[in-house]
């Protein structure tokens, strides 16, 4: 028989586990935002002053991206990297927490491409507009049409890349010394030539946006995977939401941020989400993979976050305070 003194111990000690697992919960932390490279950073210090007074994620990660594409620091808008025909061309989507997406590729001249694609999301019963026709909606919709003013750096590396004018596209192995990769700055940081963002808000919801000049010197008209949903960026607001970078067109065969996401929504947190899908990347591509990058980024409706990539080099910045935003390296595979 079971003595009563024991019997009381038992209960209680049952009761306290019952009380841990149905209320200590760990907490959500919200809000969230997470961005790709150095540049993240300035981009999340925008995005957090919408996201810390009860704003939209969506508005966040317009907000956010915008001052990159402003940046003299980096290669993302205007004054980015050319085509191989000396013409800056560029690609942004975005996505929230019902679903919706907008996406602009190969637009000229249009300083917040980031911008234009959500007004597609909002303003057509369309989820991609490219080319003259994005271009065309833009200033339609009342987007000034630019000059285009290559960088000091752009136009140094596009003289420099004229000379052999070899087209062996690569993206961001920071220290490749390969045309393609991203030039280093005087403060030695590398300049990117994309960024995403995805964010958690106070009310819970998710959203993302990506935004890019691409590879520099392409052929004119190649597209990657930032303008992609599914592919640069996903958002599933029962799940989480994850962005790439590096070499779209190994992003694109394995629609990478749906996948990350799809991976979450089986259990995984972001960071091993991230890690299966860079897994798939060099599973598919052995013999290659250790001449690209790609990195992923996500976060989940928890409030956890993570990324990892190929090859060492990647980092993003995470930030969730006035006084928390900071960077964290990638961890790589190979
Ligand atoms: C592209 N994924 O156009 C982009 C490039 C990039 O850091 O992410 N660079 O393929």
């Amino acid at each position: 028989m079971l003595h009563r003194r024991n019997f009381i111990r038992i209960g209680s000690l049952g009761l306290s586990a019952f009380s841990f697992s149905s209320f200590h919960k760990p907490a959500v932390r919200k809000p969230l935002v997470i961005s790709t490279w150095k540049e993240g950073l300035n981009a999340n210090r925008a995005a957090w002053q919408i996201l810390k007074n009860n704003g939209r994620a969506l508005d966040a990660v317009e907000a956010g991206v915008m001052v990159t594409e402003d940046s003299i620091n980096c290669c993302v808008g205007l004054g980015a990297n050319p085509d191989r025909d000396g013409f800056v061309t560029l690609d942004a989507c975005i996505m929230d927490e019902n679903g919706n997406c907008g996406s602009v590729a190969f637009l000229e001249r249009i300083k917040h491409p980031i911008s234009v694609a959500r007004r597609v999301m909002e303003k057509t019963p369309h989820v991609m507009l490219v080319g003259d026709g994005a271009q065309k909606f833009a200033v339609a919709e009342g987007f000034p049409l630019e000059e285009q003013k290559l960088s000091d750096d752009a136009k140094k590396a596009y003289e420099e890349w004229l000379k052999k004018s070899e087209y062996k596209p690569q993206i961001n192995i920071e220290n490749s010394g390969h045309a393609f990769a991203p030039a280093k700055l005087n403060n030695g940081d590398w300049n990117h030539d994309t960024i995403g963002m995805v964010a958690l808000d106070a009310h819970g919801n998710l959203s993302g946006s990506c935004t890019t000049s691409g590879m520099g010197f392409k052929m004119r008209g190649r597209l990657g995977d930032s303008p992609i949903i599914g592919a640069g960026l996903f958002v599933d607001n029962e799940i989480g939401a994850a962005t790439s970078t590096g070499l779209g067109e190994e992003v694109i065969k394995i629609c990478g941020t749906h996948l990350v996401v799809e991976l979450m929504r089986q259990g995984l947190k972001p960071e091993e989400a991230c890690k299966k899908a860079v897994e798939r990347i060099v599973h598919k591509n052995p013999a290659k993979a250790r001449e690209f990058q790609v990195g992923f980024i996500a976060i989940n409706k928890q409030g956890e976050y993570g990324g990892y990539c190929i090859q060492t080099g990647f980092d993003f910045a995470v930030c969730y305070a006035d006084d928390k935003n900071f960077m964290v390296k990638g961890k790589h595979l190979l």
